[in-house]
């Protein structure tokens, strides 16, 4: 396949889970397994190693000349938010097979194995983990712990993956080495920067820092027409006034953003005072302390809601990472090669979280990105222009050939 191939595969891949809102594919679910199916097929086709393991990360591997050394990992994941565009996570792991390809075309031997990988469930939007192939690949969770994880359905991991519909791939051999001499993402920019600098590569500085929350607020139910305002212990009156305090909170502290994405009302009657709430809470900064602020201002809303309006509530962190640097030679490594494609990139950190956060720290890690048209993401609208998708897979392409002799000798 050429150089266009990526404008194609990113077609092929955004059928897959294609609905009216956008892209659905969650990991182990029957149209993330084909997308991970088709990365398999793009795998055999060129020639490369698959391999699996057992969180379903699936890996295609490149050879080098040195057999024995650790692999240079390009990757990035499959799985998409519920309403996801064809570009989030696809065009890294698309573009790492494109730019494998690429280097086979012009003849190039590097010293390490590079294999292109596909993160399983990046966006934790079934299982509740984010980077969750990611966190067992480089040990920052435990595979038991993983594999345990519930959806919201009820079902365990571990049994969606040993599943038919949305399981491992069968007759993938197993992988279990996690020895990594590097680690590059392509990823879309997600956000306004580069589209609004008019600058076409980014090299990322560091991903922020984010913590992964569930709050529940319980009150007392009852009947909407008889219980009198002043003698109700409504929960979701305090989740307003708990949300607003989040909302200022990381106003006030400056470089931080807090989102509650779901929001959940039971018993869910409209003409019943709610028992409970439960809602998310997704708080990002560089800065750590931030993030702390945040997380304070959310708990001491919490205690004002419980004393004023009679209800209990909890608060219970399902995910924390500190902010991710890339490392400094990697991204010098990434700017010498798209300077020698006589391309302009600027430093630009990242707001989004990436599986880079994880591989970061069990290797030197850096990422590329292109710009987003309108900086928009997680929305069926994610866009970029064919010509920014090309010339990121030329700057990946680049950036291995670079990386791989910056490695040397280990
Ligand atoms: O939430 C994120 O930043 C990523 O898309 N999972
Ligand atoms: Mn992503
Ligand atoms: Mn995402």
């Amino acid at each position: 396949m050429n150089e266009k191939a990526i404008v194609a595969r990113l077609a092929q891949l955004a059928e897959i889970g294609k609905h009216a809102g956008g892209i659905d594919r969650a990991l182990a679910t029957p149209q993330e397994r084909r997308a991970r199916e088709l990365f398999a097929k793009w795998a055999r086709d060129g020639g490369y190693a698959l391999t699996q393991d057992a969180a379903g990360n699936l890996f295609a591997r490149r050879a080098g000349a040195r057999t024995d050394a650790a692999p240079i990992l390009v990757g990035s994941h499959l799985d998409t938010v519920p309403t996801g565009g064809a570009y989030d996570g696809a065009y890294g792991v698309a573009g790492a097979m494109c730019a494998l390809e690429l280097l086979d075309r012009r003849g190039i031997t590097l010293q390490h194995p590079a294999e292109a990988v596909a993160w399983a469930g990046e966006e934790g939007s079934r299982f509740p983990l984010g980077c969750l192939g990611s966190s067992a690949f480089t040990g920052l969770w435990r595979l038991e712990d993983v594999l345990a994880l519930s959806a919201s359905d009820g079902v365990m991991l571990r049994d969606a993956l040993n599943s038919a519909a949305g399981g491992l791939l069968p007759d993938v051999p197993a992988r279990d080495a996690q020895r990594t001499a590097a680690y590059l993402e392509l990823h879309v920019e997600q956000g306004p920067v580069l589209e609004r600098g008019g600058v076409p590569l980014g090299v990322v500085t560091a991903i922020a820092g984010q913590r992964r929350y569930s709050i529940t607020i319980e009150g007392e139910s009852g009947h909407a027409g008889t219980v009198p305002m002043q003698l109700r212990n409504d929960p979701l009156g305090a989740a307003a006034e708990v949300v607003l305090a989040i909302e200022s909170s990381a106003r006030d502290a400056g470089e931080t953003v807090a989102t509650i994405g779901r929001f959940t009302v039971e018993p869910g009657g409209t003409n019943v005072i709610p028992a409970r709430v439960i809602f998310s809470l997704d708080v990002r900064s560089p800065l750590d302390d931030r993030v702390s602020m945040v997380e304070e201002a959310a708990h001491r809303a919490l205690e004002t809601a419980q004393r004023q309006r009679r209800v209990q509530g909890s608060m219970e962190c399902l995910e924390a990472r500190p902010p991710a640097p890339m490392d400094e030679r990697m991204r010098a490594a990434v700017h010498r090669a798209i300077t020698g494609m006589n391309e302009r990139a600027i430093d630009i950190p990242s707001g989004a979280g990436h599986d880079a956060m994880c591989l970061a720290r069990i290797a030197p890690a850096a990422m590329i990105f292109v710009p987003s048209i309108g900086g928009r993401s997680h929305v069926g609208a994610e866009r970029t222009a064919d010509a920014d998708l090309e010339r990121g897979v030329e700057a990946l392409a680049a950036a291995i050939i670079e990386v791989d002799a910056a490695l040397g000798e280990n």
